[in-house]
């Protein structure tokens, strides 16, 4: 299987992004029988689905898996879904905000992951990680890239799975440690990679 797996890097008060921390963990571990690509990308509504897509084409993967950092999280999220707005008051990299306008005027409303989301969820807390499923990825830059991910897959006709997860900010209030958010990560591709066989 091969994996595109991504983070992204530093944003407004988030000077360590623990997505790409693990994102980059991820692609030294590698996990058996996976080939993994890992790509930061950058915080910034205009530019991160070209960014993203840029990797698709040149790795071909079967599967995108992208992290981001949710920093009022505690536990890790696997998203269900992704929704057509741009909506944020933050700016984002490019000090640009949004006030609530559709990532594609051409796209349906949402997308579903097209990851086992549940089983993955439930494989993370078999192993005593703290996990959800969370049905919003919010509607700032995670959400966005999500959104576009599906949209450009759905697309070009390819049959690249992909989803979305949203790991706590590093050492807040009871939030897990790096070591196990790269656990958690491991044991979804694992699952991801049963489904793939
Ligand atoms: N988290 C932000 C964007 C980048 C990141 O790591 C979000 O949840 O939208």
């Amino acid at each position: 299987m091969k994996l595109l797996i991504t983070g992204f890097g530093p944003f407004g008060n988030v000077k360590v992004n623990p997505s790409w921390e693990v994102a980059k963990r991820i692609a030294l571990v590698h996990p058996a029988g996976v080939e993994v690509c890992a790509r930061r990308l950058p915080v910034v509504f205009d530019g991160v689905g070209d960014v993203l897509w840029e990797a698709v084409e040149q790795f071909a993967p079967d599967v995108v898996l992208m992290l981001g950092v949710a920093t009022k999280r505690s536990v890790i999220s696997y998203e269900r879904v992704a929704i057509n707005i741009d909506d944020s008051s933050k700016v984002d990299n490019e000090g640009k905000t949004y006030p609530g306008t559709p990532i594609r005027l051409d796209g349906p409303t949402a997308y579903f992951s097209t990851l086992p989301v549940k089983e993955m969820r439930d494989a993370t807390l078999a192993a005593g990680l703290a996990a959800e499923i969370s049905n919003s990825a919010g509607t700032y830059v995670c959400n966005h890239t999500m959104y576009e991910c599906l949209y450009r897959i759905e697309h070009s006709g390819l049959k690249t799975r992909a989803g979305f997860v949203h790991v706590p900010q590093l050492k807040t209030n009871g939030a897990i440690e790096l070591d196990n958010m790269v656990k958690a990560i491991t044991i979804a591709i694992e699952i991801i990679k049963k489904h793939e066989d």
